[in-house]
């Protein structure tokens, strides 16, 4: 019996370091101490030993089954060592990889020049206004002079929400609010989202305008040359050649659009000047005594000038764009550059 005890820890020694699982391991301790295990069995067999034995083989099996039991503890502890090792090795993170770089964002081209042409009439005293983009016919069109019939309302050109309002096709209704609100002087620029009927490679249905004007007494065309010529240069630069031009607006009289030297040839003629040597940029006039008398501004008593600028066309010159549609795309490509 002796022999046999000593037979069977080897052999669950043996067992249990050939267990690579916590279940097998759990098998094999079923195996020898479980209740019809092996250990358990040959204990029962202890009643036939003559009395004199049995206490000397009690004290074996209790030996054999203390370090089954100790040898089943030591392995369970190795495999679950091991359990760890593993999944440190495969849930390893490498904390010294460099985190995911998000580049910076820029602002858009369009932001740009409005940001810049809005600080240059600031530092010329005017203040800024905005307002709705869905107005009302009387601010768009009529208080300027544009009545039912005229031309520049034609469908083709405005999209209209009802009889009586439209989506606004310039910022100058935000001139009519602020002239309705403040008495002279007053001096504003209104930027702005405009929006006419018109797509194709030259224009969007929605594009952006900055529009000014000035009135006190006594104001002068003169007054309204010196204004557009310093922000000219400060614009495009010191040297630049302006020029204006007489035109015509249904809101101011005399009119006159502004051209500068062409900046991508210097004045010689190209594509973009389209062999003139010059671009236009600016509209503007003296606003027409029909329009103050709409706002309530005795024009006996005052006069003042107007003038308009498309933003994407500036931007464009500014910035040496060729075609108006990258604007409007959003390709990150595209604005990051700026
Ligand atoms: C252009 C021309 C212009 C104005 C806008 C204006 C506004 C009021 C009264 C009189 Cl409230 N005039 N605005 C005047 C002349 C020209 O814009 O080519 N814009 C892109």
């Amino acid at each position: 019996m002796k022999q046999q005890l000593e037979g069977m820890l080897a052999a669950a020694r043996t067992a249990l370091a050939g267990a690579d699982a916590e279940a097998a391991l759990q098998d094999v301790r079923v195996r020898f101490l479980g209740r019809k295990g092996e250990l358990t069995a040959l204990m029962k067999e202890m009643g036939a030993l003559p009395p004199e034995e049995r206490p000397a083989m009690g004290a074996l099996v209790n030996r054999v089954k203390e370090e089954i039991e100790a040898s089943f503890a030591a392995r369970l502890a190795a495999l679950r060592e091991e359990e760890i090792g593993r999944r440190l090795v495969a849930e390893r993170i490498d904390v010294t990889l460099p985190g995911r770089i998000h580049g910076g964002g820029s602002k858009h081209p369009i932001t740009l020049v409005r940001e810049e042409i809005v600080e240059i009439f600031s530092s010329l005293g005017f203040g800024v206004e905005e307002g709705p983009e869905i107005e009302k016919d009387f601010y768009n069109f009529e208080a300027l002079n544009m009545p039912k019939d005229h031309p520049a309302r034609d469908m083709q050109d405005t999209f209209y929400i009802s009889d009586e309002v439209v989506l606004r096709t310039h910022t100058s209704p935000v001139q009519i609010r602020t002239m309705l609100q403040h008495q002279p002087p007053v001096r504003v620029i209104a930027p702005g989202t405009v929006y006419r009927r018109d797509s194709d490679i030259t224009h969007s249905p929605m594009f952006h305008q900055i529009e000014g004007f000035l009135v006190d007494h006594r104001v002068t065309f003169g007054d309204l040359k010196g204004v557009l010529t310093s922000f000219i240069s400060q614009f495009f630069g010191q040297g630049v050649a302006v020029r204006f031009r007489p035109s015509f607006f249904p809101f101011t009289e005399p009119s006159a659009e502004v051209d500068i030297q062409c900046v991508i040839c210097g004045g010689k003629g190209c594509r973009v000047c389209k062999n003139s040597g010059w671009l236009e940029i600016l509209g503007s006039g003296m606003i027409d005594p029909e329009v103050f008398k709409s706002v309530g501004y005795d024009p006996e008593v005052y006069t003042g000038f107007a003038f308009g600028m498309g933003l994407e066309r500036v931007a464009m010159l500014k910035y040496g764009v060729s075609d108006l549609r990258l604007f409007f795309e959003n390709d990150h490509r595209f604005l990051r550059q700026f």
